[in-house]
């Protein structure tokens, strides 16, 4: 049987009705847009057809061009000859009907098109800057003489998707109709009433002016977060040649500016770390066709501060969410921080003040156990202690429906232990969100032996909902994301009993390109976080490497940006870290103490201290079968603990590197420094084999 075509044309009376179905989102694969190019031909060469439609089957209208096809040195048609320039000599007008996504190329053709009609729920965008390269098919050439170039500024460097209500107030669509309607419908009546209208609206006729200093207050507005990257300030350069060249001068230098992102490192990594956020939603040794649960009734138990963010996490997703404290106290001060973080996002201007009353009003407090027996899934939130949580696990499971799934937030307890004083095991999973849980992108799933594959697909799938990043995780000490972190928490400590100041670190690491540095981000948490873990450990494990340093601080009350002094010193109602001449004495006193010679570091030797421990850390969670894939452990990083996208993650930088030269570090590092840099059984086979990280085979989960 012959294969269906990616783009076919159908007649709807006198108009033609050109459709891409190239699934799952009708990205532009191969043969999509010559599809598209052969149809417009077909119809403008049609007598009986007087304009046309364009528009996708499935999911989406145009979710882009094929990332895959980057970097591959792929063919594209010279400039004249590509959809848009048809659709700009078209004879007959085009109008795009959108449903789903228009992004990327998709929005492109949609602006090659002379007329855009959507559906309310629709979604258009340039995010090319996302993975690094600027919109190269026009975008940044349309969109200005569309929308203006400050809204086109806006959208392209920060690539977010724009509803299409917006859109049309933005001048992108023309209409906008209910999801209910029938869309093919309505762009087919669009079509016709338009039909005669000469001259055809074309885009690139629009005038496009702009006042030239909007330029470099974006470049100035940009320059903490675009730090180390090129594609933002060159989708700022391509938008300055639309309002300064004539439209094709500015297509060529539109192409020009393309061509130099599409292979640079930073657009290698980022589409890395595009597809690495796909892949780690599947879980490969579960029975494929498993359905995961469609909650209704979430529920979390504790008002904490962890707790508030998780349920603003449902309410900000559209769930009714339940929130449970045994006191009623802790309940009211839960909720008056909720309404406190949401009236912040208000005053910022990233939320507007009848939404924030809507989601407020979706967060239901509940005193007490009663007012929870009909939820269907339940994520805890107590405090992080086993002897804190058993009870409640097995109140929740005496009380709450005995369908319902019963998730903990825990950070590092066994979760087979939590699992076990209940009597549905297999409805038991841990759910590990980063805090701020309503802010952080990475839901961390954990696998209990007896869980069932529903559970775990219902957990993953409930991360998606309400906006997370779902990643698989084993039952270790830690997890995946917070084990292989740890080394690099020890590590940035024991480098300043060898002469290092907190100062010097967090330099090296906000030049790597985190956005702030790690002892500065542990004065934001609190030192006194870290020190209860340290402490669990150490009565755990004999061999436990102890961080003279970071103890002194804590036992002297500093427990950072709170009390005013940790790593750093803070002025009062101010958060900037300064360095203190204490914190080095302190240092220099532990040191001596401890007979650590002092001798001075270069960059990179910080740099690979702190990655190459948790590289070596991450190896050994995989060869125990605690994580699925080196690429999961990278999206954690990026979205657990800010590790810099445009670097891809932890593993794909090590790879970058050289996996023989990571591992002939750390077994340098374990002649002089012992059993801390043992290095990882999987790793020292990677080296000796010559395989990448990217291609390791960890072990089957366990
Ligand atoms: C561009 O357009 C450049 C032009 O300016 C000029 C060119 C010269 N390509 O995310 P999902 C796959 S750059 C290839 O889970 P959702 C994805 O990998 C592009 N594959 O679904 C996954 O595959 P699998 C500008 C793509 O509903 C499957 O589709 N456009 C592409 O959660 C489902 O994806 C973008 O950057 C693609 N463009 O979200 C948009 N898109 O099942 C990128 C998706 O094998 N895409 N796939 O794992 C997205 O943001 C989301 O996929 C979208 C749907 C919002 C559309």
């Amino acid at each position: 049987m012959a294969e269906a075509p990616v783009v076919r044309l159908e007649k709807d009376g006198d108009i033609g009705v050109i459709i891409v179905n190239y699934p799952p989102v009708n990205a532009l694969g191969p043969g999509v847009a010559d599809g598209i190019i052969e149809c417009l031909n077909k119809a403008n060469g049609d007598p009986s057809i007087k304009a046309m439609v364009l528009m996708g089957d499935g999911r989406s209208f145009i979710a882009g061009a094929d990332i895959r096809g980057f970097g591959t040195g792929r063919k594209r048609p010279p400039l004249g000859e590509r959809t848009y320039d048809v659709m700009d000599r078209s004879p007959k007008p085009v109008v795009a009907a959108i449903h789903g996504y228009a992004l990327g190329g998709g929005l492109e053709n949609a602006m090659g098109c002379h007329y855009r009609i959507a559906v309310e729920s629709a979604k258009v965008g340039l995010p090319e800057v996302l993975i690094g390269i600027l919109p190269g098919g026009g975008g940044t050439q349309r969109l200005p003489r569309l929308a203006g170039p400050q809204v086109a500024l806006d959208m392209i460097v920060s690539g977010r998707h724009v509803p299409a209500p917006e859109a049309l107030k933005l001048g992108i669509l023309d209409e906008v109709i209910p999801d209910s309607a029938n869309l093919r419908q309505a762009a087919v009546a669009k079509a016709r009433a338009v039909a005669d209208i000469r001259p055809l609206p074309r885009v690139r006729d629009r005038d496009c002016k702009a006042d030239p200093a909007i330029f470099d207050a974006m470049r100035k507005s940009i320059a903490r977060r675009a730090r180390n990257q090129k594609a933002p300030y060159h989708c700022i350069l391509a938008v300055e040649a639309a309002c300064t060249l004539p439209f094709d001068e500015g297509m060529k230098r539109e192409q020009e500016l393309f061509q130099e992102l599409e292979n640079a490192d930073e657009a290698k990594a980022l589409r890395y770390a595009f597809f690495a956020e796909r892949e780690v939603a599947k879980l490969p040794d579960l029975p494929p066709g498993i359905v995961p649960y469609d909650f209704r009734k979430p529920a979390v138990i504790g008002a904490g501060t962890m707790g508030g963010g998780i349920a603003m996490s449902f309410a900000d997703f559209g769930y009714d969410v339940r929130i449970m404290d045994a006191s009623t106290e802790a309940l009211n001060r839960g909720m008056e921080r909720i309404r406190n973080n949401y009236a912040t996002s208000v005053k910022r201007g990233s939320l507007a003040q009848d939404e924030m009353e809507r989601r407020l009003a979706r967060i239901h407090p509940v005193a007490g156990y009663d007012g929870i027996e009909d939820c269907d899934v339940v994520v805890e939130a107590v405090f992080e202690r086993m002897d804190v949580k058993k009870p409640v696990f097995a109140r929740l499971d005496e009380v709450v429906n005995k369908d319902a799934f019963l998730f903990s937030n825990t950070s590092a307890l066994d979760m087979d232990e939590l699992a076990a004083v209940t009597k549905r095991p297999e409805k038991v999973a841990g759910t590990h969100f980063f805090s701020p849980a309503n802010v952080m992108k990475l839901l961390e799933v954990v696998r209990p032996k007896k869980a069932s594959p529903e559970t775990l697909v219902t957990a993953m799938a409930m991360g998606k909902k309400i906006g997370k990043i779902s990643a698989m995780a084993g039952n270790t000490d830690g997890f995946v994301a917070n084990r292989s972190r740890a080394p690099f928490n020890s590590e940035m400590v024991i480098l300043l009993e060898e002469g290092c100041l907190p100062e010097q670190v967090d330099k090296v690491m906000v030049d790597f390109g985190y956005p702030m540095g790690p002892f500065a981000v542990g004065d934001l948490a609190g030192l006194d976080i870290g020190a209860e873990g340290r402490k669990r450990r150490a009565a755990a494990d004999p061999n436990y490497r102890k961080l003279p340093i970071a103890d002194k601080l804590v036992e002297m009350g500093r427990y950072g940006q709170k009390t005013g002094a940790g790593w750093y010193r803070y002025e009062k109602g101010d958060r900037t870290p300064h360095p203190d001449p204490e914190v080095a004495a302190i240092i220099r006193q532990v040191a001596a103490e401890m007979g650590v010679p002092q001798r001075s570091f270069t960059d990179q030797e910080i740099l690979r201290r702190l990655l190459f421990s948790s590289v070596n850390e991450a190896c050994k969670i995989l060869e125990e079968g605690k994580a699925y894939r080196t690429s999961d452990v990278d999206v954690m990083w990026l979205h657990g603990f800010g590790f810099p996208r445009y670097r891809g993650g932890l593993f794909y930088w090590a790879d970058g590197i050289g996996v023989r030269e990571v591992y002939n570090q750390i077994a340098n590092w374990h002649q002089q420094y012992g059993d801390r840099w043992r290095p990882s059984a999987l790793l020292r086979q990677l080296a000796e084999s010559g395989t990448p990280f990217r291609d390791a085979k960890p072990a089957p989960f366990a």
